[in-house]
């Protein structure tokens, strides 16, 4: 159970913004377990690598520079069905278009400058995790409410 991992990035918009706080609190309270957190400058080529799906659209330069344009909080949620949840949790891509509630609706007007990211599927989150953390920087543990956070009655 709650094995399904993601990758989660407060984007430097978020950090200049003082929204970090306020993000991870999102998360926290959702239920989720964060099980590897770093704060580091994203260079220029790690963007890349990680927008690489979007290379050849018009916005790739635009958001590789963005992305690494100034600090960002780069994490490792988990919980059974996290990637959906936290994309969910996030909202629409673009934050004028994001329903008002989620991180990006709440906090976002912009379309490119939209605060977060998080994986779109399984193999995305593989793919990202693996850009910015070594297997040994997830941290197993257990979560001591996990009986509540995932009780079940049926
Ligand atoms: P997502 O972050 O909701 O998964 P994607 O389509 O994967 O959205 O796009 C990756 C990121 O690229 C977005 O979060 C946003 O920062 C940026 N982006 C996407 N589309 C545009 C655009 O049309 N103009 C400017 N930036 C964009
Ligand atoms: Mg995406």
């Amino acid at each position: 159970m709650a094995e399904e991992k993601t990758l989660i990035i407060i984007k430097p918009d978020g950090i200049q913004r003082h929204l970090a706080g306020e993000i991870i609190t999102r998360f926290e309270k959702k239920g989720f377990k964060l099980v590897a957190a770093k704060f580091m400058q994203i260079s220029e080529s790690l963007a890349r690598k990680h927008y690489g799906v979007h290379k050849g659209k018009p916005f790739f330069e635009g958001v590789v520079k963005y992305l690494s344009s100034s600090p960002a909080m780069v994490m490792v949620w988990q919980a059974d069905g996290v990637i959906a949840m936290a994309r969910k949790l996030m909202g629409a891509t673009f934050g004028y278009e994001a329903q008002g509630g989620t991180i990006r609706g709440d906090f976002s007007c912009s379309r490119g400058y939209n605060l977060i990211h998080g994986s779109d599927s399984p193999e995305s989150a593989e793919f990202e995790i693996g850009l910015y953390f070594k297997g040994e920087e997830i941290v197993e543990y257990k979560l001591s409410d996990e009986c509540w956070l995932y009780g079940q009655n049926d």
